[in-house]
């Protein structure tokens, strides 16, 4: 089949950690039960775009223990194409406690293992050059030299071939201070179309007092568009110049890890679908909605049949 005819397809570049996370509220102690999971901005996003029918292709590090097989079988048994280097070092972990029922707290252990050794030698040129969308986040860039030189390559591949770059800035400040993350994020914005952003994360790459002057501040950077992610007062968008608000959908929050990456999923799978701005940020903010109201970074995330089940007011489906 040649790549003209070939379904359009998201792929993504990052780290995937095993999890390891306290089923019920209160501080850790000898006995204490801890579940195991996997989870990582990138593929929480991949796995939501596949679920909803999405072709999407994941390439990072996996360790050649245990823990990556489970990672890869996890991945492809949710229809994500891996490319995976496989690497002796461990998989990063990620603790991730319920010091209270609401409030969670995170640990990570993430040095010397196998997504942070990697490097652009493992970026393919042809899979990023012949995607549709190739989305990267503000993570990966934080584990080290090596990852952010295979994303600055990746975005670079991307952005010459025409493909569209999406970031997510996803600030995370146990791994890297404000100063160092605007340094290296900066760059990788300028090429971007697309980015995605806290109030705060926007602030660290430009100013502005409120959510549209932020979304103005990215442009103005060079992206097309910015998306403004304002939790439970759903988003702003500026899409190619013109303004949206999308209202968050009103649920019960069990856990609100994920969320930022699943409303980044809905809007992507929605943006290979070829639908308008006003239906991607309508499936945005139904997937940041069934990621707060399960547990888990992922593992809630909906089947497109499923999308109904917070489109109306029911609460029992019959
Ligand atoms: O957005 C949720 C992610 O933060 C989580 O899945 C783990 O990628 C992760 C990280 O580095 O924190």
């Amino acid at each position: 089949m040649s790549s003209s005819t070939r379904e359009p397809y998201l792929v993504t570049v990052g780290e995937v950690l095993g999890v390891l996370s306290a089923p019920e509220p209160g501080p850790l102690g000898l006995g204490s039960a801890l579940r195991l999971g996997i989870a990582g901005a990138e593929s929480n996003v991949a796995v939501g775009v596949s679920r909803l029918g999405g072709a999407v292709t994941w390439i990072g590090r996996v360790s050649e223990d245990d823990l990556g097989e489970v990672i890869l079988r996890e991945l492809r048994a949710e229809g994500v194409t891996t490319l995976a280097v496989r690497d002796p070092a461990p998989t990063s972990l990620l603790l991730k406690e319920r010091r209270t029922a609401t409030h969670s707290r995170v640990t990570y252990y993430r040095t010397g293992t196998a997504g942070g050794r990697l490097s652009p030698r493992d970026i393919p040129e042809d899979v990023i050059a012949g995607a549709a969308v190739l989305h990267v986040t503000g993570i990966t860039p934080a584990l080290g030299d090596g990852p952010a030189e295979a994303v600055r390559r990746a975005v670079d591949i991307a952005a010459d071939a025409g493909v569209t770059v999406s970031l997510d800035i996803n600030f995370r400040s146990l791994l890297w201070s404000e100063e160092e993350a605007t340094a290296v994020l900066l760059p990788l914005l300028a090429r971007s179309d697309l980015v995605f952003a806290g109030p705060h994360e926007a602030r660290l790459v430009t100013g502005g007092q409120d959510a549209l002057g932020l979304a103005k501040g990215i442009c103005a950077l060079g992206p097309r568009d910015a998306v403004i992610k304002l939790g439970a007062e759903g988003a702003l968008a500026l899409l190619d110049g013109q303004q949206y608000r999308q209202p968050a959908v009103p649920v019960r929050v069990e856990d609100s890890v994920g969320a930022g990456d699943a409303f980044v999923a809905g809007y992507l799978a929605e943006l290979i679908a070829g639908e308008p701005p006003e239906r991607r940020l309508k499936t945005a903010a139904l997937l940041g909605a069934f990621a707060v109201s399960t547990t888990g970074d992922w593992e809630g995330l909906p089947r497109r049949a499923e999308l109904a089940l917070l489109d109306h007011h029911d609460d029992v489906v019959r």
